[in-house]
């Protein structure tokens, strides 16, 4: 029989590339999503069609109704589906918008994680794994670098302190309940399925419409914020390496390098033969209230216990959201 999956926030970025990894896996995949006015599973619509995606092979994807803010469609779900394991990868991820709807990003990035654990308390199943979508936000203003697993936390931003909030409880009740419970906590990851606010996808986004005459400056804030940026298809490995481990435990996953976004923005525009200097304009804006001025992760013990490492190097990345900018550019220009 095959193993099931529960994915919160599958329609995202994680969840899209993670969802796939496990249907290649074998596994049944479900997914929680959230009611919206208008439907929002481009990133996944392309599993429904699983005959052409999978080879013929007998899987799916099912998607329940539920909200991290619910704790019964929680309960709910998690009862209904009897996963084996649970990816909790729902947030509201935006760091900056996190400083506009401070109480929100609270309740679903921390408190969300918490209400998850009690409706896993609740079902009494200690085989249960749960992997929590923990990130280097929480090392904020550490000057200690590179971060590790040991490194302390000193969050920058209501998302920080959410993650943090959230990495805490899940320790607690791994502890507590002795709960298989797993802390990723993975910097920063990118693709072209990364949403259009954050700065890689922004400025590969924009180089490119610049390219193709569609756009003639790009506005960014910080140049010199330093962010250690790796591929998101290569991270979700390590989600489910980790939950295949006798034992529960915390881990970092990140490259190892680290770039200014200065330099992300230069090697973006020169695939294209373009100069960044002549077209980045600086809109003050895009500033934040506190800024996490430097990450880089140290994920040797991932390497070590889980195998994991990274495949994916920095220009290889920039090459391919170039890339697939420029295909769904020209497509949408064709379709006009
Ligand atoms: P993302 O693209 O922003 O996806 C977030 C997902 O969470 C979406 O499916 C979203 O649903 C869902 N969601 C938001 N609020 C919810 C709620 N109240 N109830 C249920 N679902 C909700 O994020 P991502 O980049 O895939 O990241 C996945 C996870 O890893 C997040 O927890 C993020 O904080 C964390 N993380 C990301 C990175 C990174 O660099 N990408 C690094 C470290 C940690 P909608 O589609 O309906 O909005
Ligand atoms: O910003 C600077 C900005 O929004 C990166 C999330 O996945 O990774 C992500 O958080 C840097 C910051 O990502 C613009 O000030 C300059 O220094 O792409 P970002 P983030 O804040 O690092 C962590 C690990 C997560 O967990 C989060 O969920 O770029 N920057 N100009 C800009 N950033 C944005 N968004 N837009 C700009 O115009």
């Amino acid at each position: 029989m095959s193993r099931k999956a529960l994915i919160t926030g599958i329609t995202g970025q994680d969840g899209s590339y993670l969802s796939e990894f496990l249907l290649d896996k074998g596994y049944e995949v479900h997914g929680l999503v959230r009611r919206t006015s208008a439907l929002n599973r481009q990133r996944i619509d392309h599993l429904f069609n699983l005959e052409e995606y999978h080879d013929g092979k007998n899987l799916e994807v099912k998607l329940h109704y539920g909200d991290l803010t619910d704790s019964s469609s929680l309960i709910k779900v998690i009862e209904k589906v009897q996963p084996d394991e649970i990816y909790n990868l729902a947030a509201q991820s935006h760091v900056k918008i996190s400083f506009e709807i401070p109480v929100y990003t609270s309740e679903v990035t921390g408190i969300g994680v918490l209400r998850l654990l009690e409706a896993l308390r609740k079902i009494d199943n200690k085989s249960v794994k749960f992997y929590q979508a923990g990130s280097s936000e929480v090392f904020g203003l550490n000057p200690s670098s590179p971060q590790n697993e040991l490194t302390s936390f000193r969050p920058r931003s209501p998302y920080g302190a959410s993650k943090a909030f959230a990495h805490n409880i899940t320790v607690n009740y791994r502890e507590a309940y002795k709960l298989f419970l797993c802390n990723g906590i993975l910097f920063n990851h990118e693709s072209p399925r990364r949403s259009e606010n954050f700065v890689t996808r922004k400025i590969t986004l924009g180089a490119v419409a610049i390219k193709l005459g569609l756009q003639h400056s790009l506005a960014l804030g910080n140049l010199e914020a330093r962010r250690d940026w790796g591929y998101a298809k290569d991270y979700v490995e390590a989600m489910w390496l980790m939950l295949q481990q006798d034992q529960p435990d915390d881990y970092v996953i990140a490259t190892g390098e680290s770039h200014t976004v200065r330099d992300f923005c230069e090697k973006a525009f020169s695939f294209l033969n373009l100069d960044y200097e002549k077209y980045i304009k600086i809109d003050p804006k895009y500033f934040r209230p506190t800024e996490v001025d430097n990450l880089v992760g140290d994920a040797s013990k991932a390497k070590k216990i889980l195998g994991w490492k990274n495949k994916t190097s920095f220009d290889e990345l920039i090459k391919i959201m170039v890339e697939a900018d420029y295909e769904y550019l020209e497509k949408q220009m064709k379709q006009k």
